[in-house]
């Protein structure tokens, strides 16, 4: 297998700092022990978690106004999975990447898997894309895909939908995550009742060519680009469209789909016993559908979230949740905002092993708000990066990935090879 970073430019890293790594490592170990935690149990589970990147994460992403292309950006699928190959040799759990059609424009399916293969990078859950116009015909999404209120259009839009499965199929994915942006601007533009209506009629001629072995993840946002109102606005509508369509169809929480104060891990813990969570789509805001890196703004939020997936795992509630991160990078290098965000996520993981939660339902139903929250703040607080740097260490990546990454001067070198753009095929869904 080829390697995007050199193992032993990582070994030769961390055998700079493994000492000090050993020493904050059984520092925590004695701290954890007095909490009767086994700290190796956790890292066990830290090297097996998985999170999947997103083709269009590792382009330098723009807002509406203007976009600021950095150097050295990948201009197709293959440059990205090379750039998402060095996020996993540095970070780990990054093994798969998620992408995007028709944005990720493929000629050759087969020759793409084995260049994967070849970097160790497998293909998660597939996105279809019919929110922007199609160049091949004037069948135009501006009113909607899915829901349109033409059926030649809504044909159009069912059509790509199943290229991004059959592309899936020949990845290797087992997964589609659906996405539109239709709605209206104005009261009175549309019906609801009628644009829900061919949704799921819409959804379940998809869903019919769905592969019996794969899952379709329905992803719900209140607004954007539509302002007035959505089709698939919350996750109420999404889990209604979800019990429609079967068991196959899932529900998808994007972090940043949800209008500002929502109690968001509440919504996480309603659809698990809906039995509706299917996946994640991670990353943070401050105002709206930001796509700000995860854990930059609300890293509490994401613990809480991570809370309610592990209590529902111990209980056996749920099983391979799809994970994946959904960021647009506009002022950073992406690979230093994916590291660090896989980083965050994992982090938020790795304190919700350290609740005990069997001592917060006793709490809980004792009515001790108090003690609840200082078992939740407790394991909040607690630095687990000992853990999750020696878990990269066991697994060959890099212990301080960040400082590794710059070393390489990896952009500086691509941006010599590869052919520079001002267009995009980043943006923010
Ligand atoms: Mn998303």
């Amino acid at each position: 297998m080829f390697k995007a970073v050199n193992l032993e430019i990582i070994n030769a890293e961390n055998e700079k700092i493994k000492n000090n790594l050993k020493f904050d490592y059984e520092y925590l170990q004695k701290k954890l022990e007095k909490k009767n935690i086994n700290i190796n149990e956790i890292k066990e589970k830290i090297k097996n978690f998985q999170v999947a990147l997103p083709t269009w994460g590792v382009g330098t992403g723009g807002t509406r106004f203007s976009r600021f292309p950095g150097i050295g950006e990948p201009q197709n699928i293959y440059e990205k999975i090379e750039d998402c190959a060095v996020i996993n040799d540095l970070a780990g759990i990054t093994q798969k990447v998620s992408p995007h059609f028709p944005w990720d424009n493929v000629n050759d399916f087969k020759e793409l898997k084995e260049f994967a293969d070849n970097f160790g990078i497998g293909f998660d859950v597939v996105n279809s894309n019919t929110f922007q116009d199609n160049s091949r015909d004037n069948l135009s999404f501006k009113y909607g895909s899915l829901t349109n209120s033409q059926q030649s259009i809504r044909e159009k839009a069912i059509q790509i939908n199943i290229e991004a499965i059959e592309s899936g199929k020949k990845l290797g994915s087992k997964g589609l995550t659906v996405w539109i942006g239709d709605g209206g601007n104005f009261p009175g533009q549309m019906s609801f009742s009628n644009s829900l209506d061919r949704y799921v009629d819409s959804m379940k001629k998809i869903y019919s060519s769905l592969p019996k072995d794969w899952l379709v993840y329905l992803e719900h946002k209140p607004y954007e680009p539509a302002f007035y109102s959505t089709v698939i606005s919350d996750w109420g509508t999404s889990y209604i469209c979800a019990q429609e369509l079967g068991d196959q169809a899932m529900c998808l929480v994007d972090l940043g789909h949800h209008l500002p104060n929502t109690n968001i891990e509440m919504i996480v813990s309603r659809l698990i016993d809906s039995k509706k969570l299917g996946g994640f789509h991670f990353n943070d805001s401050k105002f709206g559908d930001d796509d700000l890196d995860s854990g930059s703004i609300n890293p509490y939020e994401l613990f809480l979230i991570f809370n309610e997936l592990t209590i529902a795992s111990i209980k056996g509630k749920i099983k391979n949740i799809a994970y994946m991160i959904d960021q647009s990078h506009n002022v950073t290098d992406p690979i230093e905002s994916l590291i660090l965000s896989a980083n965050e996520i994992v982090s938020n993981y790795a304190k919700s092993l350290l609740v005990n939660y069997e001592q917060l339902e006793s709490y809980q139903d004792s009515n001790d708000p108090i003690k609840c929250m200082q078992i939740l703040k407790d394991a909040f607080k607690t630095d687990v990066s000992p853990i999750i740097e020696q878990a990269r260490l066991e697994n060959n990546n890099a212990i301080d990935p960040i400082s590794v990454y710059r070393s390489l001067n990896y952009k500086e070198k691509k941006s010599k090879i590869r052919k520079s753009s001002q267009g995009s095929s980043s943006g923010i869904v």
